[in-house]
Protein backbone atom coordinates (compact mmCIF):
# COMPACT_ATOMS: atom_id res chain seq x y z
CA UNK A 1 0.00 0.00 0.00
CA UNK A 2 1.55 3.46 -0.95
CA UNK A 3 0.97 6.40 1.49
CA UNK A 4 -1.45 7.97 -0.54
CA UNK A 5 -3.70 4.76 -0.10
CA UNK A 6 -2.93 4.62 3.36
CA UNK A 7 -3.41 8.33 4.04
CA UNK A 8 -7.36 7.26 2.71
CA UNK A 9 -7.93 4.17 4.93
CA UNK A 10 -7.31 6.19 7.31
CA UNK A 11 -9.08 9.07 6.25
CA UNK A 12 -12.30 6.72 5.39
CA UNK A 13 -11.82 5.07 9.11
CA UNK A 14 -11.73 8.07 10.75
CA UNK A 15 -15.17 9.51 8.67
CA UNK A 16 -17.14 6.48 9.53
CA UNK A 17 -16.14 6.35 12.86
CA UNK A 18 -17.22 9.82 13.22
CA UNK A 19 -20.55 9.67 11.26
CA UNK A 20 -21.16 5.83 13.34
CA UNK A 21 -20.80 7.80 16.72
CA UNK A 22 -22.55 11.23 15.79
CA UNK A 23 -24.98 8.56 14.74
CA UNK A 24 -25.57 5.60 17.00
CA UNK A 25 -26.62 7.11 20.29
CA UNK A 26 -26.35 10.78 19.92
CA UNK A 27 -29.33 13.36 19.86
CA UNK A 28 -27.52 15.79 17.34
CA UNK A 29 -27.87 19.06 17.63
CA UNK A 30 -30.17 21.62 16.02
CA UNK A 31 -33.14 19.61 15.77
CA UNK A 32 -36.57 19.49 17.37
CA UNK A 33 -36.73 18.33 20.54
CA UNK A 34 -39.67 20.58 21.99
CA UNK A 35 -43.26 19.29 21.87
CA UNK A 36 -44.66 22.39 21.95
CA UNK A 37 -42.83 23.65 18.69
CA UNK A 38 -43.97 20.97 16.75
CA UNK A 39 -45.73 22.45 13.48
CA UNK A 40 -49.35 21.30 13.39
CA UNK A 41 -49.93 18.53 10.36
CA UNK A 42 -52.35 16.97 8.57
CA UNK A 43 -51.67 13.17 8.11
CA UNK A 44 -53.04 11.46 4.88
CA UNK A 45 -56.03 8.81 6.16
CA UNK A 46 -55.10 5.27 5.33
CA UNK A 47 -58.69 4.49 4.84
CA UNK A 48 -59.18 7.01 2.04
CA UNK A 49 -58.58 5.45 -1.45
CA UNK A 50 -56.61 8.16 -4.00
CA UNK A 51 -60.07 7.96 -5.64
CA UNK A 52 -61.55 9.29 -3.03
CA UNK A 53 -63.65 6.04 -1.90
CA UNK A 54 -63.90 5.27 1.47
CA UNK A 55 -62.52 2.33 2.85
CA UNK A 56 -65.44 0.52 5.09
CA UNK A 57 -64.31 -2.84 4.85
CA UNK A 58 -61.61 -5.19 5.60
CA UNK A 59 -62.61 -6.64 1.19
CA UNK A 60 -61.72 -3.10 -0.19
CA UNK A 61 -58.69 -2.31 2.68
CA UNK A 62 -57.66 -5.97 0.90
CA UNK A 63 -58.13 -5.54 -2.50
CA UNK A 64 -58.02 -1.90 -2.83
CA UNK A 65 -56.35 0.46 -0.31
CA UNK A 66 -53.33 -1.96 1.26
CA UNK A 67 -51.83 -2.47 -3.04
CA UNK A 68 -52.06 1.15 -2.97
CA UNK A 69 -50.51 2.18 0.22
CA UNK A 70 -47.83 -0.37 -0.59
CA UNK A 71 -46.96 0.89 -4.31
CA UNK A 72 -46.34 4.33 -2.65
CA UNK A 73 -44.49 3.18 -0.17
CA UNK A 74 -42.18 0.86 -2.63
CA UNK A 75 -42.01 4.35 -5.63
CA UNK A 76 -41.32 7.48 -2.96
CA UNK A 77 -39.93 5.93 0.01
CA UNK A 78 -38.04 2.58 -0.11
CA UNK A 79 -37.84 1.49 -3.26
CA UNK A 80 -38.93 -1.69 -5.56
CA UNK A 81 -37.45 -4.70 -4.59
CA UNK A 82 -36.74 -7.33 -7.90
CA UNK A 83 -39.76 -9.61 -7.50
CA UNK A 84 -38.03 -12.47 -9.67
CA UNK A 85 -36.50 -15.70 -8.42
CA UNK A 86 -32.96 -16.24 -7.81
CA UNK A 87 -30.81 -19.53 -7.36
CA UNK A 88 -30.67 -20.37 -3.45
CA UNK A 89 -28.97 -23.27 -2.34
CA UNK A 90 -28.37 -24.53 1.72
CA UNK A 91 -25.49 -25.64 3.22
CA UNK A 92 -25.45 -27.05 7.07
CA UNK A 93 -22.05 -25.45 7.86
CA UNK A 94 -21.94 -26.35 11.57
CA UNK A 95 -24.25 -28.28 14.24
CA UNK A 96 -23.82 -28.49 18.07
CA UNK A 97 -26.04 -30.97 19.88
CA UNK A 98 -25.45 -29.43 23.06
CA UNK A 99 -25.54 -25.42 22.87
CA UNK A 100 -25.89 -22.92 25.54
CA UNK A 101 -25.31 -25.37 28.24
CA UNK A 102 -26.87 -28.46 26.94
CA UNK A 103 -30.85 -26.54 26.81
CA UNK A 104 -30.56 -25.92 22.63
CA UNK A 105 -29.15 -27.28 19.57
CA UNK A 106 -27.27 -24.71 17.50
CA UNK A 107 -26.83 -24.78 13.21
CA UNK A 108 -25.10 -22.40 11.42
CA UNK A 109 -26.42 -22.76 7.39
CA UNK A 110 -25.42 -20.44 4.62
CA UNK A 111 -28.03 -19.64 2.30
CA UNK A 112 -26.08 -18.95 -0.91
CA UNK A 113 -28.29 -16.63 -3.29
CA UNK A 114 -27.38 -16.69 -7.23
CA UNK A 115 -25.47 -18.34 -9.37
CA UNK A 116 -22.32 -18.71 -11.23
CA UNK A 117 -20.12 -15.74 -10.73
CA UNK A 118 -22.72 -13.82 -9.05
CA UNK A 119 -23.28 -15.21 -5.76
CA UNK A 120 -23.83 -14.36 -1.76
CA UNK A 121 -23.88 -16.10 1.16
CA UNK A 122 -26.06 -15.27 3.95
CA UNK A 123 -24.94 -16.95 6.99
CA UNK A 124 -27.96 -17.80 9.51
CA UNK A 125 -27.26 -19.07 12.78
CA UNK A 126 -29.81 -20.47 14.25
CA UNK A 127 -30.54 -21.95 17.90
CA UNK A 128 -33.93 -24.40 18.85
CA UNK A 129 -34.61 -25.57 22.37
CA UNK A 130 -34.19 -29.03 22.50
CA UNK A 131 -37.47 -29.95 24.03
CA UNK A 132 -40.37 -30.21 21.54
CA UNK A 133 -40.91 -32.85 18.60
CA UNK A 134 -43.51 -30.26 17.12
CA UNK A 135 -42.72 -27.49 14.56
CA UNK A 136 -41.26 -24.46 16.08
CA UNK A 137 -42.54 -20.63 16.30
CA UNK A 138 -39.46 -18.46 15.95
CA UNK A 139 -37.52 -15.01 15.96
CA UNK A 140 -35.72 -13.77 12.94
CA UNK A 141 -33.44 -11.25 13.63
CA UNK A 142 -30.66 -9.32 11.91
CA UNK A 143 -27.85 -8.02 14.00
CA UNK A 144 -25.35 -5.25 13.27
CA UNK A 145 -22.18 -6.19 14.31
CA UNK A 146 -22.01 -10.28 13.25
CA UNK A 147 -23.00 -13.46 14.63
CA UNK A 148 -20.54 -14.13 17.12
CA UNK A 149 -21.43 -10.26 18.97
CA UNK A 150 -24.95 -12.22 19.86
CA UNK A 151 -23.65 -14.22 22.28
CA UNK A 152 -20.48 -15.26 23.73
CA UNK A 153 -20.82 -19.39 22.12
CA UNK A 154 -16.80 -19.89 21.08
CA UNK A 155 -18.77 -22.07 18.09
CA UNK A 156 -20.21 -19.02 16.48
CA UNK A 157 -18.75 -18.69 12.94
CA UNK A 158 -17.05 -14.84 11.97
CA UNK A 159 -18.71 -12.78 9.40
CA UNK A 160 -16.04 -12.75 6.09
CA UNK A 161 -16.80 -9.69 5.50
CA UNK A 162 -16.63 -6.05 6.50
CA UNK A 163 -17.70 -5.72 10.08
CA UNK A 164 -17.83 -2.35 12.20
CA UNK A 165 -15.93 -3.03 15.41
CA UNK A 166 -16.74 -2.14 18.81
CA UNK A 167 -15.62 1.46 18.10
CA UNK A 168 -18.04 1.80 15.08
CA UNK A 169 -14.94 1.85 12.65
CA UNK A 170 -15.58 -0.03 9.43
CA UNK A 171 -13.14 -3.26 9.72
CA UNK A 172 -12.31 -5.35 6.81
CA UNK A 173 -12.16 -8.46 9.23
CA UNK A 174 -14.11 -9.74 12.12
CA UNK A 175 -12.26 -10.15 14.92
CA UNK A 176 -12.21 -12.99 17.82
CA UNK A 177 -12.33 -9.98 20.58
CA UNK A 178 -15.83 -8.81 19.70
CA UNK A 179 -17.19 -12.14 20.66
CA UNK A 180 -20.32 -11.32 22.31
CA UNK A 181 -20.12 -7.91 22.52
CA UNK A 182 -24.06 -7.42 22.02
CA UNK A 183 -25.10 -10.38 23.92
CA UNK A 184 -27.10 -7.86 25.75
CA UNK A 185 -29.13 -7.16 23.51
CA UNK A 186 -30.31 -10.39 22.58
CA UNK A 187 -32.19 -12.58 25.47
CA UNK A 188 -31.51 -15.71 23.20
CA UNK A 189 -32.01 -18.22 26.93
CA UNK A 190 -35.19 -16.93 27.47
CA UNK A 191 -36.24 -17.37 24.00
CA UNK A 192 -35.37 -20.58 24.09
CA UNK A 193 -36.66 -21.09 27.75
CA UNK A 194 -39.92 -20.54 26.45
CA UNK A 195 -40.16 -22.30 23.58
CA UNK A 196 -38.81 -20.25 20.28
CA UNK A 197 -35.92 -20.65 18.16
CA UNK A 198 -34.00 -17.74 17.76
CA UNK A 199 -32.38 -16.83 14.21
CA UNK A 200 -30.19 -14.34 13.15
CA UNK A 201 -27.80 -13.10 10.59
CA UNK A 202 -25.05 -10.31 10.07
CA UNK A 203 -26.89 -7.33 8.26
CA UNK A 204 -24.00 -6.97 6.24
CA UNK A 205 -23.81 -10.59 4.60
CA UNK A 206 -26.89 -9.22 2.82
CA UNK A 207 -26.28 -5.51 2.17
CA UNK A 208 -23.45 -3.37 2.69
CA UNK A 209 -23.98 -0.49 5.24
CA UNK A 210 -22.07 2.34 3.45
CA UNK A 211 -23.04 4.29 -0.36
CA UNK A 212 -21.10 1.61 -2.75
CA UNK A 213 -23.06 2.79 -5.61
CA UNK A 214 -24.99 -0.69 -5.32
CA UNK A 215 -22.08 -2.16 -6.67
CA UNK A 216 -22.05 -5.16 -3.78
CA UNK A 217 -24.55 -6.87 -2.13
CA UNK A 218 -28.30 -8.03 -2.93
CA UNK A 219 -28.22 -5.01 -5.04
CA UNK A 220 -25.53 -6.42 -7.58
CA UNK A 221 -27.12 -9.82 -7.88
CA UNK A 222 -29.68 -8.23 -9.72
CA UNK A 223 -28.13 -5.63 -11.80
CA UNK A 224 -28.49 -5.21 -15.00
CA UNK A 225 -25.62 -3.91 -17.40
CA UNK A 226 -23.64 -1.16 -16.21
CA UNK A 227 -25.03 1.07 -18.71
CA UNK A 228 -28.84 0.89 -17.24
CA UNK A 229 -28.74 3.91 -14.21
CA UNK A 230 -30.78 2.83 -11.78
CA UNK A 231 -34.16 4.20 -11.53
CA UNK A 232 -35.37 6.28 -8.58
CA UNK A 233 -37.76 3.96 -7.52
CA UNK A 234 -34.74 1.29 -7.54
CA UNK A 235 -34.48 -0.18 -3.98
CA UNK A 236 -32.41 1.03 -0.74
CA UNK A 237 -30.19 -0.65 1.34
CA UNK A 238 -32.99 -0.83 3.64
CA UNK A 239 -34.97 -2.67 0.97
CA UNK A 240 -32.17 -5.01 0.34
CA UNK A 241 -31.72 -6.40 4.00
CA UNK A 242 -35.61 -6.83 3.85
CA UNK A 243 -35.19 -8.91 0.98
CA UNK A 244 -32.67 -10.98 2.61
CA UNK A 245 -34.98 -11.39 5.56
CA UNK A 246 -37.35 -13.26 3.30
CA UNK A 247 -34.80 -15.35 2.02
CA UNK A 248 -34.14 -16.43 5.48
CA UNK A 249 -37.65 -17.02 5.43
CA UNK A 250 -37.84 -19.33 2.49
CA UNK A 251 -35.00 -21.13 4.43
CA UNK A 252 -37.08 -21.26 7.32
CA UNK A 253 -39.92 -22.14 5.71
CA UNK A 254 -38.43 -25.56 4.56
CA UNK A 255 -36.88 -26.85 7.94
CA UNK A 256 -39.08 -28.87 9.49
CA UNK A 257 -38.71 -27.97 13.35
CA UNK A 258 -39.46 -24.40 12.15
CA UNK A 259 -43.22 -23.54 11.80
CA UNK A 260 -42.83 -21.21 8.85
CA UNK A 261 -46.53 -19.17 9.97
CA UNK A 262 -45.10 -18.57 13.35
CA UNK A 263 -42.09 -16.48 12.54
CA UNK A 264 -41.45 -13.39 13.78
CA UNK A 265 -39.84 -10.99 12.46
CA UNK A 266 -37.70 -8.00 14.95
CA UNK A 267 -35.02 -5.28 14.44
CA UNK A 268 -33.59 -2.74 16.32
CA UNK A 269 -32.97 1.20 14.60
CA UNK A 270 -32.26 1.00 11.32
CA UNK A 271 -33.12 -2.86 11.39
CA UNK A 272 -36.50 -1.76 12.53
CA UNK A 273 -37.08 0.26 10.29
CA UNK A 274 -35.86 -2.76 8.14
CA UNK A 275 -38.04 -5.43 10.27
CA UNK A 276 -41.24 -2.93 9.36
CA UNK A 277 -40.73 -2.77 5.76
CA UNK A 278 -40.27 -6.80 5.60
CA UNK A 279 -43.08 -7.42 7.47
CA UNK A 280 -45.29 -4.94 4.83
CA UNK A 281 -43.81 -6.43 1.66
CA UNK A 282 -43.81 -10.00 2.66
CA UNK A 283 -47.13 -11.21 4.13
CA UNK A 284 -45.51 -14.91 5.36
CA UNK A 285 -44.20 -13.00 8.47
CA UNK A 286 -46.76 -14.00 11.43
CA UNK A 287 -45.51 -11.13 13.80
CA UNK A 288 -43.22 -7.49 13.35
CA UNK A 289 -41.60 -6.00 15.98
CA UNK A 290 -40.00 -2.24 15.87
CA UNK A 291 -37.44 -1.71 18.00
CA UNK A 292 -36.57 2.40 18.09
CA UNK A 293 -36.84 2.65 14.50
CA UNK A 294 -37.42 6.41 14.14
CA UNK A 295 -37.52 8.00 10.79
CA UNK A 296 -38.02 6.06 8.34
CA UNK A 297 -39.43 3.49 10.76
CA UNK A 298 -42.38 3.99 13.47
CA UNK A 299 -42.06 7.30 13.90
CA UNK A 300 -44.29 10.17 12.24
CA UNK A 301 -42.15 12.01 9.45
CA UNK A 302 -44.62 15.31 9.34
CA UNK A 303 -43.54 15.94 12.84
CA UNK A 304 -39.75 16.40 12.13
CA UNK A 305 -39.06 15.96 15.93
CA UNK A 306 -35.13 14.64 16.19
CA UNK A 307 -34.14 12.62 13.40
CA UNK A 308 -35.95 14.69 10.27
CA UNK A 309 -35.84 12.94 6.38
CA UNK A 310 -33.49 15.33 5.05
CA UNK A 311 -31.33 14.51 7.41
CA UNK A 312 -31.55 10.80 6.75
CA UNK A 313 -31.48 11.09 3.26
CA UNK A 314 -28.39 12.87 3.71
CA UNK A 315 -26.39 10.81 6.59
CA UNK A 316 -27.15 7.41 5.09
CA UNK A 317 -28.23 8.12 1.15
CA UNK A 318 -28.23 4.98 0.42
CA UNK A 319 -31.24 3.32 2.92
CA UNK A 320 -34.24 4.39 1.00
CA UNK A 321 -35.11 4.76 -2.83
CA UNK A 322 -34.01 8.56 -4.86
CA UNK A 323 -37.45 9.42 -4.92
CA UNK A 324 -37.40 9.81 -0.50
CA UNK A 325 -35.07 12.68 -1.32
CA UNK A 326 -37.79 14.69 -2.80
CA UNK A 327 -39.72 15.08 0.66
CA UNK A 328 -36.56 16.61 1.99
CA UNK A 329 -38.14 19.40 4.19
CA UNK A 330 -41.42 18.98 2.77
CA UNK A 331 -42.65 16.03 4.48
CA UNK A 332 -46.01 16.90 4.02
CA UNK A 333 -45.77 16.41 0.18
CA UNK A 334 -45.50 12.48 0.59
CA UNK A 335 -48.59 10.54 0.08
CA UNK A 336 -47.47 8.39 2.65
CA UNK A 337 -46.40 8.87 6.50
CA UNK A 338 -45.35 6.55 8.42
CA UNK A 339 -48.78 5.00 10.29
CA UNK A 340 -49.49 3.77 6.76
CA UNK A 341 -46.40 2.10 7.14
CA UNK A 342 -47.70 0.02 10.33
CA UNK A 343 -50.98 -0.63 8.71
CA UNK A 344 -49.60 -2.56 6.26
CA UNK A 345 -48.61 -5.40 8.79
CA UNK A 346 -52.71 -5.34 9.80
CA UNK A 347 -54.66 -7.33 10.62
CA UNK A 348 -50.98 -9.50 11.96
CA UNK A 349 -49.46 -8.26 15.00
CA UNK A 350 -47.50 -5.56 15.54
CA UNK A 351 -45.01 -3.81 18.19
CA UNK A 352 -43.70 -0.77 18.34
CA UNK A 353 -40.76 0.36 21.35
CA UNK A 354 -39.63 3.10 22.32
CA UNK A 355 -36.94 4.25 24.72
CA UNK A 356 -37.40 7.65 26.62
CA UNK A 357 -34.13 9.35 26.65
CA UNK A 358 -33.88 8.46 22.53
CA UNK A 359 -35.56 11.60 21.71
CA UNK A 360 -33.46 11.16 17.91
CA UNK A 361 -36.13 8.64 17.29
CA UNK A 362 -39.26 10.53 18.24
CA UNK A 363 -40.91 8.26 21.01
CA UNK A 364 -44.34 10.34 20.97
CA UNK A 365 -43.90 9.94 16.70
CA UNK A 366 -43.70 6.25 17.13
CA UNK A 367 -46.94 6.18 19.59
CA UNK A 368 -48.48 8.25 17.36
CA UNK A 369 -48.46 5.94 14.24
CA UNK A 370 -49.54 3.20 16.54
CA UNK A 371 -52.43 5.31 17.13
CA UNK A 372 -53.11 6.33 13.36
CA UNK A 373 -52.98 2.76 12.02
CA UNK A 374 -55.39 1.30 14.47
CA UNK A 375 -58.52 2.30 12.34
CA UNK A 376 -57.10 -0.51 9.68
CA UNK A 377 -56.79 -3.09 12.18
CA UNK A 378 -60.40 -2.32 13.52
CA UNK A 379 -61.50 -2.87 9.90
CA UNK A 380 -60.42 -6.67 11.22
CA UNK A 381 -62.19 -6.63 14.67
CA UNK A 382 -58.75 -6.03 16.37
CA UNK A 383 -57.51 -2.89 18.55
CA UNK A 384 -54.78 -1.56 19.57
CA UNK A 385 -55.88 -0.56 23.11
CA UNK A 386 -54.29 2.53 24.20
CA UNK A 387 -56.29 5.27 23.51
CA UNK A 388 -53.57 7.43 24.55
CA UNK A 389 -49.64 7.45 25.57
CA UNK A 390 -48.85 4.57 28.42
CA UNK A 391 -46.75 5.96 30.92
CA UNK A 392 -43.78 4.55 31.69
CA UNK A 393 -43.12 1.20 31.43
CA UNK A 394 -46.56 0.22 31.07
CA UNK A 395 -46.91 -1.99 28.18
CA UNK A 396 -50.26 -2.14 25.79
CA UNK A 397 -50.73 -5.48 23.88
CA UNK A 398 -53.74 -4.95 22.25
CA UNK A 399 -52.91 -6.40 18.12
CA UNK A 400 -50.44 -3.57 18.58
CA UNK A 401 -47.80 -3.62 21.29
CA UNK A 402 -46.22 -0.59 22.42
CA UNK A 403 -44.18 0.38 25.23
CA UNK A 404 -41.68 3.42 26.63
CA UNK A 405 -39.48 2.10 28.84
CA UNK A 406 -37.15 4.13 30.56
CA UNK A 407 -33.31 4.60 29.50
CA UNK A 408 -31.74 4.78 26.10
CA UNK A 409 -31.64 3.81 22.23
CA UNK A 410 -30.71 0.21 22.96
CA UNK A 411 -32.23 -3.04 22.90
CA UNK A 412 -32.66 -4.82 26.23
CA UNK A 413 -33.54 -7.32 28.46
CA UNK A 414 -37.16 -5.42 29.61
CA UNK A 415 -37.46 -5.11 25.62
CA UNK A 416 -37.20 -8.75 25.37
CA UNK A 417 -39.68 -9.58 28.08
CA UNK A 418 -42.15 -7.99 26.55
CA UNK A 419 -41.86 -9.14 22.97
CA UNK A 420 -41.90 -12.64 24.47
CA UNK A 421 -44.97 -12.13 26.38
CA UNK A 422 -46.66 -10.56 23.01
CA UNK A 423 -45.79 -13.28 21.19
CA UNK A 424 -46.84 -15.59 23.48
CA UNK A 425 -50.46 -14.23 22.98
CA UNK A 426 -50.20 -14.13 19.30
CA UNK A 427 -48.17 -17.04 18.69
CA UNK A 428 -49.11 -19.65 20.65
C1 LIG B 1 -28.84 6.56 13.41
C2 LIG B 1 -29.92 6.97 12.49
C3 LIG B 1 -31.20 6.43 12.98
C4 LIG B 1 -31.07 4.99 13.48
C5 LIG B 1 -29.72 4.65 14.06
C6 LIG B 1 -29.32 3.20 14.12
O1 LIG B 1 -27.66 7.04 13.07
O2 LIG B 1 -29.95 8.35 12.46
O3 LIG B 1 -32.16 6.57 11.98
O4 LIG B 1 -31.41 4.12 12.49
O5 LIG B 1 -28.73 5.20 13.35
O6 LIG B 1 -29.58 2.42 13.23
O7 LIG B 1 -28.67 2.86 15.10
Amino acid sequence: MNIGMKLNSLLGRIYSFLIFSMTMNAQPKGYLYDESKVIPYELPDPLVCQDGTKVETAQTWIEKRRPEILKLFKEEVYGESPENKIPMRIEIVEEGQDALGGKAIRNQVAIILGESNRTRSINLLLYLPKVSNQPLPAFLTLNFQGNHTVHSDPAILLPNTWVRNRNGIKDNCAREIDRGLAASRWAISDMINRGYAFATVYYGDIDPDFDDGFQNGAHALFSQSDSERRKPSDWGSIAGWAWGLSRCLDYLEQDPRIDGKRVAVMGHSRLGKTSLWAGAIDERFAMVISNNSGCGGAALSRRRFGETVKRINTSFPHWFCENYKKYNDKEENCPVDQHMLIALTAPRPVYIASAEEDRWADPKGEFLSALHAEPVYQLFGKSFGAKKRPILNHPVHGQIGYHVRNGKHDVTAYDWNQYLDFADQHLK
